[in-house]
């Protein structure tokens, strides 16, 4: 379907949402490549981080998936794809006739392009189910939604280089850019930092992020180190002395938004000194945090995990957008709500519609004009009823959900509660498993397909301040794997005949522009090596390096607001389990770490999973450093390596989900936002066990 090349090629890092250009040389073997600097690159200018730097390690890595693999009494054996094929088509279409179309769950994959995901979402359309999600539904599902319902957009409201150019104070809540977003932090925050802006970072935990700015040392940053779980009273201290001290913008607040009443009421009988004991910071740190912000020419708030994954995640990113409207900090460069993205193309994997309740372009599967206009261009008829999250289906596996197709994510390391997501998927008829690597997930499919790793094929990728760009094929690898969209284009042509056949990926998103109205104006030749920036609905609509100048998205042009209260984590400290433990992640590992597990330059730097104790609980339990100690929840356990440091706030435990033999999720809470769907990652109560020999520690990691 694609091309290959000799000279070095362009293309973007297939890690994070910031979406850096890189080069990759080919090598004399295929799979041989080469990390090179892509010198004048849009977003990166040639800087990498740890990750981008490394991405060519995993291509060409021995544990590919290099042939299609299906299970037969219990054991995977090598097979052709027309088996492959001919196996999937056949479930299929059983499954469909003896339970329905909703008994099919389909996953979309954030590492995959915007054709394939789009391609994908029309599959499960088509097979008459909207069940079909990806991993945003447990990352910014929360922050979609609050942005989405009281302003507009689900995206970043303003761009990396705007906020550089024009931010005097930076509230960092719940995210630690310089480990998750490096390029972001190093080459547009700080940058501003120099110049002189203010950084208030509101997390349990002390990080890159803290240490990049220098937070500890100066009287100018604040470090608010708060208990997991408390954000919402924290931002209502924050509120309540805003409104106290009349730094209300009255103006703005008159004229663009609506329900800042509720938000008086809300804080009325509001007691501040009960909220900060709550929160576990001093009552006058925070006052001090919300002068610097309210005081601020303009500041900009940024969110990310430790916001969003919570029961009360929609509430929680609610709070941020009520403190940013009473300010007067949206529609102005150097403001507003910003989630960085996280994976590489989760942006663009939900604006191509791979989510249950929208189709591509935000438009709502039931809104009858939207889906209609839709149907026009597909030629079928779309169910009009949301579907199920992906949480949803794992946890309907068995039940009302009888096949699923996976395609690029590991749901039993990536899930909460991983144990059950495991018997769940046990109870399976048919499982598809489309990856790179047999994958803790795959182990559960009856039809393994390899696909082609980033490198090897061509497609559009979406940033997180919401650039379109194209990444280009250097060579492909192993001889017998196919790109996801060509086996998408298959699957969908045998089982429905037409509609899926597609000459390559700009067919692809040829058609997709035409039912996605922020991408209409876009097309192969326009993003060239720039990019573009979303909205563009016309061609050379240059997009927006901020939203909401004059109006907000919403119905009536007013931003929301909405007084919101405390609502504890689902599962609190008790007897037994007496401690808080939240997770979260590092530098030098991905997610579920199929890739930075594999990567030798950045698993020499953690190659197994630790947690953080803090010093004073570490007396109590007689914890030594770097001891193995046994760390439990009611849903599991793991054995890992206890650091003992006051980077984490006493009382709290945290750990990582990168590891397979000791996953964080082996012990993660599935509650879930009740709108959102996203589940309670950052949140549950869990113990310590101290004198486990070292041994008992685990197999290693494969
Ligand atoms: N190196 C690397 N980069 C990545 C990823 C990776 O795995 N590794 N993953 C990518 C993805 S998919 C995503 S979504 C992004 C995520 O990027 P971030 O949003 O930065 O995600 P996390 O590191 O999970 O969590 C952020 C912070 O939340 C804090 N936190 C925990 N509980 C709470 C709480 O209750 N309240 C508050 N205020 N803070 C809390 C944690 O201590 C942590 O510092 O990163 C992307 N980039
Ligand atoms: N405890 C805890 N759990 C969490 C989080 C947390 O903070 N704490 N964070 C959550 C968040 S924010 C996220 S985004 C999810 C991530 O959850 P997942 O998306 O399930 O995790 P990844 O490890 O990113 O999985 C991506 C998969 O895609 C595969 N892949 C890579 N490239 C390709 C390709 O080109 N084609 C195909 N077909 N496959 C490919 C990889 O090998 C990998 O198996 O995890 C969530 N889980
Ligand atoms: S910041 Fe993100 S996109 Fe840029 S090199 Fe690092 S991982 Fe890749
Ligand atoms: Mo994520």
């Amino acid at each position: 379907m694609s091309g290959e090349s000799k000279d070095p090629v362009k293309t973007i890092c297939p890690y994070c949402g910031v979406g850096c250009g890189i080069q990759v040389a080919p090598g004399e073997e295929p799979g041989d490549m080469q990390f090179r600097p892509w010198a004048d690159a849009p977003v990166n200018e040639g800087r990498v981080c740890i990750k981008g730097g490394a991405a060519t390690e995993v291509v060409d890595h021995e544990d590919r998936l290099t042939e299609p693999l299906l299970k037969e009494d219990g054991e995977f054996r090598e097979a052709t794809w027309e088996e492959a094929y001919e196996l999937i088509v056949e479930e299929m279409e059983r499954i469909r006739e003896e339970h329905g179309p909703d008994a099919m769950g389909f996953f979309g994959s954030s590492k995959t392009m915007n054709e394939e995901n789009y391609l994908l979402q029309k599959l499960a359309r088509r097979y008459g189910t909207n069940n079909v999600d990806n991993c945003t539904r447990m990352c910014h599902a929360s922050t979609v939604w609050a942005l989405r319902t009281s302003l507009g957009a689900g995206a970043m409201t303003n761009s990396m280089a705007d906020l550089e150019q024009a931010a005097d104070v930076f509230w960092i809540q719940g995210a630690n850019p310089g480990e998750q977003h490096p390029i972001a932090n190093s080459q547009y925050f700080r940058q501003a930092v120099l110049e002189g802006a203010t950084v208030i970072q509101v997390d349990p935990h002390a990080n890159k992020t803290t240490r990049s700015f220098e937070i500890e040392d100066t009287d100018r940053h604040m470090h608010l180190q708060l208990n997991p779980g408390t954000d919402i009273p924290l931002l209502n201290v924050v509120l309540k002395t805003v409104l106290e001290n009349g730094w209300v913008d009255e103006e703005f607040v008159a004229e663009r938004t609506e329900g800042f009443e509720h938000l008086e009421a809300t804080l009325e009988d509001f007691d501040k000194e009960a909220a900060a004991e709550e929160c576990g910071v001093p009552l006058e740190d925070i006052e001090l945090a919300a002068r610097k912000y309210a005081k601020a020419n303009n500041a900009a708030i940024f969110t990310g995990m430790g916001m969003s994954q919570h029961a009360c995640g929609v509430d929680n990113v609610q709070n941020e957008i009520n403190l940013a409207l009473a300010t007067g900090n949206l529609g102005r460069p150097g403001t507003g709500v910003n989630p960085l993205r996280g994976q590489n193309n989760v942006q663009g994997t939900c604006d191509v519609g791979a989510m249950p309740n929208v189709l591509p372009g935000y438009q709502l599967v039931d809104d009858d004009e939207a889906r209609e206009s839709v149907e026009e261009v597909w030629g079928f008829e779309i169910p009009d009823e949301p579907g199920l999250t992906n949480v949803e289906i794992s946890h309907a596996a068995g039940d009302s959900v009888h096949g699923l197709y996976v395609m690029g994510e590991n749901p039993v390391m990536s899930e909460p509660d991983g144990n059950r997501v495991e018997e769940r998927l046990e109870e399976l008829e048919f499982m598809v498993a489309q990856d790179i690597f047999m994958t803790e997930t795959a182990k559960y499919a009856d039809v393994v397909l390899p696909a082609t790793s980033w490198a090897e094929r061509g497609g559009t990728v979406t940033n997180t301040d919401r650039r379109v760009q194209r990444m280009r094929p250097v060579q492909k690898v192993h001889d017998n794997t196919k790109h996801d969209l060509d086996i998408l284009s298959e699957v969908g042509t045998r089982l429905f005949g037409e509609g899926f056949d597609f000459e390559d990926p700009e067919a692809v998103f040829e058609e997709l522009r035409q039912v996605c109205p922020s991408y209409h104006g876009m097309s192969y030749d326009v993003l060239g090596e720039e990019g573009v920036h979303w909205p563009c609905y016309e061609p050379g609509d240059e997009g927006d390096p901020f939203l909401y100048e004059e109006s907000f998205d919403t119905e009536n042009g007013l931003g929301k607001i909405e007084g919101v209260t405390h609502q504890p984590p689902k599962e609190v400290p008790d007897e037994e389990y007496p401690l808080v433990l939240t997770t979260a992640r590092l530098e030098e590992h991905y997610n579920t770490g199929t890739m930075s597990r594999r990567s030798p330059t950045l698993n020499r730097q953690h190659p197994e999973n630790f947690v953080d104790v803090h010093p004073a609980d570490a007396e109590r339990y007689g914890i030594e450093d770097g001891e193995t100690v046994r760390l439990r929840s009611r849903r599991g356990e793991i054995e890992v390596r206890a650091e003992v440091t006051d980077d984490i706030k006493e009382g709290v435990v945290w750990t990582t989900p990168h590891f397979a033999a000791a996953s964080a999720n082996r012990l993660t809470n599935d509650v879930l936002d009740e709108r959102a769907k996203i589940p309670e990652y950052k949140a549950a109560a869990a113990e310590i066990d101290v004198g486990i020999e070292p041994a008992d520690r685990g197999a290693a990691d494969d």
